[in-house]
């Protein structure tokens, strides 16, 4: 009896039982120095997702005008081929009490669920393109150090998380239902 209530506690949680932590972490904290122009105009960050789930991926530019790029790293050889696909891209989106500010302008933040795999972040100046990414290469009038940071998020937050606790509550609905027709 008190094992079926635990295992219904669990697929209540989903993922919580099995997944990500229930605290955010950090899993790259990283400092590029973007220069004017070539090869150091812009910054790559590599990292990992070895757990499924939502993930945030944030600038620290205060002297620039970061933005951000998130590629998935397919062949997951640590370098931005053709192949690689797009998966995020913002300029402007992290507030001040998270990022600090970044000269007049506002740092960069993606937030989204991630799969299993090997992922590249690329950052420079606005305005900064796919293309130029890709190329290695931006032309910037702001520059100097901007760091980037990956926290893997709390794996059920709200409300993202309600559909899939009324899927578990449906789920011990039937539980219960079934064990109903068996003592019956
Ligand atoms: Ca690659
Ligand atoms: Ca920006
Ligand atoms: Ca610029
Ligand atoms: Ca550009």
């Amino acid at each position: 009896m008190f094992t079926m209530k635990a295992l219904g506690a669990c697929a209540l949680l989903g993922t919580l039982c099995l997944g990500q932590p229930s605290q955010a972490a950090t899993i790259l904290t990283e400092t590029h120095t973007i220069t004017a122009r070539g090869a150091g105009s812009v910054g790559y960050s590599t990292f990992s997702v070895g757990s499924a789930g939502m993930y945030s991926m944030y600038t620290m530019g205060p002297t620039l005008d970061p933005e951000l790029f998130l590629f998935a790293d397919l062949n997951s050889d640590g370098i931005l081929d053709a192949s690689d696909t797009l998966v995020g891209h913002d300029d402007d989106s992290c507030p001040y009490s998270l990022c600090g500010p970044a000269g007049r302008f506002s740092n960069s933040l993606i937030e989204t669920v991630l799969s299993v795999g090997s992922y590249i972040l690329a950052v420079s100046d606005f305005n900064f393109s796919e293309a130029e990414a890709r190329a290695g290469s931006n032309n910037n009038n702001m520059t100097g150090d901007v760091t980037l940071v990956v926290n893997s998020l709390p794996a059920v937050p709200l409300p993202a998380g309600l559909p899939l606790l009324a899927t578990a509550l449906g789920g011990a609905g039937l539980l219960r239902r079934s064990k109903r027709r068996k003592t019956a």
